[in-house]
């Protein structure tokens, strides 16, 4: 049935009436949504069971993306978007008297992950429905999602972010695919059973594993995937062993928090179990549908592909190890050669510290049949590399070492391919930190560089620029993002120019009202907006922002007159909650806010904004309305970064050094569209490798430096007489670890070009138009396609109908 305004109002009132007993005007927004969002699911419920059944019937190979977060924000609006519904309803709401937009803030955001690596795996879910790929998710259904950010007093405080308080709309529970789990064996022995040698544990308890599914609904083309999330249970038949409460605590914890405390070495083997728990989990489904659907093991490779998501999922590898050795009687070759074909892994970062490492102990306590295959594949591969004449690359790839169990080691040496995120991210790589490995193994390496679901931060976050791209260049590029380019015919059009600054002040003005409400102040449209949206990290260096702000205000006080462009600048930024100089650096951007926003002789020519508990959504609000976004990091550390192609879709001009996905930008618009400072990766390389950078000296020599650093610890800021002086001793006594200072100058001289560009309009707005043109070369609908090609070996099953969701029951 053709899914119309007058079904779709008639269908609204009657679920209303029978899910709530309630008139339309008389249902709070909470009953609006949810039966909006009942609507919705019957919508592609159907497209979503025949995608299951199509999959299994035509032996479709498909992908899972095994990854610890996922960072969807609110669905409503997408899945509204991709099925083609999105005018309709909205329209049948007005009929209604109903405030459609009111109505979706009610929808908690899914925000289960931290950042760039969570919201990937999102986009990426979204892109290989939309491309009809057939590509699932698996992780973990957290109970708290990401916690919340209050700021008091300047500090970050965290709350506990009950996101599924009112249950969640999409999610479906599949008990019949439950699995269990064995964990903390303390000893293992070898039974025979049927001519087999079977490992027998003893001690240790069964976990229950029940997904939770939830429809990913692609783009107007029927294709519903799958994004499957474990929660933790006690068997009925284990009940006797969880007797106390703080026993049956440990498992309702296990699913509770992203990310556990890792200080403690008990939140650290948390984490481990919560890596186990759902690895083990997504493989024994992927098993028992891969045998249920009649095909043999031998055969994996041809039906399944599984992608390790950063480390967090690499025991992946000794689990399917297991699984086949121990369950279904491989012989270790065999089972090895399946394994290494169906597994890939992805690296987000270089950072020697976020790569994870275990002490063996702790997965010996884990599981020790994971830990005796984790000993044999160490053995097997140091035995390769002597057999091969390579013994000199032992210690540097090997997986045990100083009692620890190197995560990468493992992934790489159990995968089939290796990418990184970005082309620097992977050259990186290739030359630096993984560089014994890519002798050894060159023909798994590969780049993919990120993207970014341009649905998702164009047609819904920007509808004011929508309007106007369809306007001016039809509306393909809502099908294929690649034609934006058509935009570029127009950059000198002056009506067009004038009408993208037009939809970017509405968007502005819509954050001013935001601001408004939640920090109390009042920010004029017409500054300039400078926004940078990312976590908080001393690598992202939203200290450079900072210091560059203090530098401003001081010119600003010595004189008032100053001829500036009035800025506001905007901060979005959530620390680890045990990151303490993150935490720090948050408390001295609010207090320089502060005193800034209060001071009336600046005449509202500054102003700094902290945007507390920043999310999916708020980056929705946010990013439309950005002037300027920055991309700052020290050269070689951001792996790649994705809000920098986010923001360059929705026409900020990137003020960025050459890091990660930034230099592809700058490839793509041109040196004349982007404002790029900041030491590079070679001069990076080198100050680490001689060891020869002096912060002192910066400070003491330069004295616009030593003028804004000593505001740290003068008191001429206020209520940062602790924090200050930390953020002054990082960026000298602690010699300045990611070279603040050396980059300071050259920030302050390209922002000055920033400050002057903005004094023409429609020359901005020309630079604007050829980042939203170029914008399309990131959609994540390219980056999964070329994912499938090249690593999983998936084809597209479903293409492109927009009839099939109108097929409405
Ligand atoms: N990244 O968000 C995370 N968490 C990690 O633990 C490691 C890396 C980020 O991943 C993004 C997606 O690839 C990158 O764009 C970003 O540079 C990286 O920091």
């Amino acid at each position: 049935m053709q899914f119309t305004k007058e079904y779709f109002i008639q269908e609204f009132k009657k679920r209303l009436n029978e899910g709530y007993a309630v008139d339309i005007k008389q249902a709070s927004n909470f009953e609006l949504y949810q039966t909006l969002a009942s609507i919705v699911r019957s919508g592609y419920n159907n497209a979503w069971h025949q995608n299951i059944k199509n999959n299994a019937r035509e032996g479709n190979k498909q992908a899972y993306y095994f990854s610890i977060e996922f960072l969807p924000g609110r669905l409503l609006q997408s899945n509204l978007l991709n099925m083609g519904w999105y005018d309709t309803v909205i329209s049948g709401l007005k009929d209604l008297d109903i405030d459609f937009y009111e109505v979706t803030e009610i929808e908690k955001d899914m925000a289960l992950g931290n950042g760039g690596l969570g919201r990937l795996a999102a986009a990426f879910m979204d892109a290989l429905a939309s491309s009809g790929l057939p590509g699932n998710g698996n992780g973990i259904r957290y109970k708290y999602g990401l916690f919340k950010q209050k700021i008091v007093d300047g500090y970050q405080v965290e709350l506990p972010n009950e996101w599924l308080n009112q249950g969640n709309s999409w999610e479906v529970r599949r008990d019949s695919k439950a699995v269990d789990i064995h964990i903390n064996a303390t000893e293992v022995s070898l039974l025979e059973k049927d001519g087999h040698l079977v490992p027998v544990y003893h001690g240790g308890k069964v976990i229950r594993a029940v997904p939770y599914d939830v429809g990913v609904v692609g783009f107007q083309n029927g294709c519903v995937n799958n994004l499957r999330l474990w929660d933790a249970e006690i068997p009925e038949s284990e009940e006797v062993n969880y007797r106390t409460l703080d026993e049956r605590r440990k498992i309702e914890d296990l699913t509770s928090i992203l990310y556990p405390d890792d200080s403690t070495s008990e939140g650290r083997r948390l984490r481990l179990l919560q890596e186990y728990f759902f690895v083990s989990a997504g493989i024994q489904s992927i098993l028992k549908h891969h045998k249920k659907a009649g095909h043999n093991l031998n055969k994996l490779a041809d039906y399944v592909a599984i992608h390790i998501n950063d480390t967090h999922p690499v025991l992946c590898i000794p689990e399917l190890m297991r699984l086949l050795l121990d369950e279904e009687h491989y012989g270790w070759d065999e089972a090895w050669e399946i394994t290494t074909q169906v597994m890939s892994y992805t690296n987000h970062t270089l950072m020697a510290e976020a790569m994870e490492k275990w002490p063996i102990h702790y997965i010996q306590e884990l599981q020790p049949r994971i830990y005796q295959i984790i000993c044999e594949i160490e053995r097997r591969y140091v035995e390769s590399l002597e057999k091969r004449g390579q013994a000199e690359l032992i210690p540097s790839t090997r997986i045990i070492a100083d009692n620890q169990i190197r995560m990468v080691s493992l992934a790489i040496i159990g995968s089939h391919s290796v990418n990184g995120v970005a082309k620097l991210h992977t050259e990186l790589m290739k030359s630096q930190v993984l560089n014994d490995f890519y002798r050894l193994f060159p023909e798994r390496f590969n780049n993919k560089t990120n993207g970014i679901t341009e649905r998702r931060w164009l047609q819904i976050a920007n509808r004011e620029l929508s309007k106007v791209l369809d306007k001016t260049i039809g509306k393909t590029w809502r099908y294929a993002a690649d034609d934006l380019e058509m935009l570029l015919k127009y950059q000198d059009d002056e009506k067009v120019l004038k009408e993208i600054n037009h939809a970017k002040y509405q968007n502005k003005v819509r954050l001013a009202e935001h601001v408004k409400k939640s920090n109390g102040l009042k920010i004029s449209p017409d500054a300039i907006f400078d926004v940078q949206i990312k976590r908080l990290h001393e690598y992202k260096r939203q200290l450079l922002n900072l210091l560059r702000i203090i530098k401003l205000y001081q010119d600003l006080k010595e004189n008032p007159n100053l001829d500036i462009q009035p800025r506001v600048f905007i901060f979005g930024a959530k620390a680890a909650p045990g990151y303490h100089e993150a935490k720090v650096i948050i408390k001295c951007i609010n207090e320089v806010g502060n005193l800034i926003n209060n001071d009336q002789t600046i005449q509202d020519k500054l102003k700094v904004v902290f945007i507390e508990d920043y999310s999916v959504s708020l980056a929705e609000l946010i990013i439309p309305a950005a002037d300027v976004s920055e991309q700052i990091s020290t050269a070689t550390k951001e792996a790649s970064g994705t809000s920098n192609m986010k923001l360059m879709l929705n026409g900020a001009l990137t003020v960025a050094t050459l890091d990660g996905a930034n230099i592809e930008i700058k490839d793509q618009v041109g040196d004349d569209n982007i404002f790029i400072f900041g030491l590079t990766k070679d001069e990076v390389t080198a100050h680490n490798q001689t060891q020869d950078y002096c912060a002192w000296d910066y400070y003491n020599n330069i004295p616009v430096i030593k003028r804004v650093l000593d505001a740290l610890i003068d008191g001429s800021i206020p209520n940062i007489q602790v924090e200050g002086r930390h953020v002054f001793d990082l960026l000298t006594r602690f010699n300045d670890q990611f070279f603040v200072l050396a980059d300071f100058e050259g920030y302050l001289a390209i922002q000055e070009q920033v400050d002057q560009a903005y004094r023409k309009p429609l020359a901005w707005a020309k630079m604007s138009l050829i980042n939203i043109a170029k914008g399309g070369h990131f959609s994540a609908d390219k980056t999964v396609q070329r994912y499938a090609k090249e690593i999983w070996h998936i084809k597209p099953v479903v293409e492109k109908d927009e009839a099939k969701y109108d097929s409405y029951q």
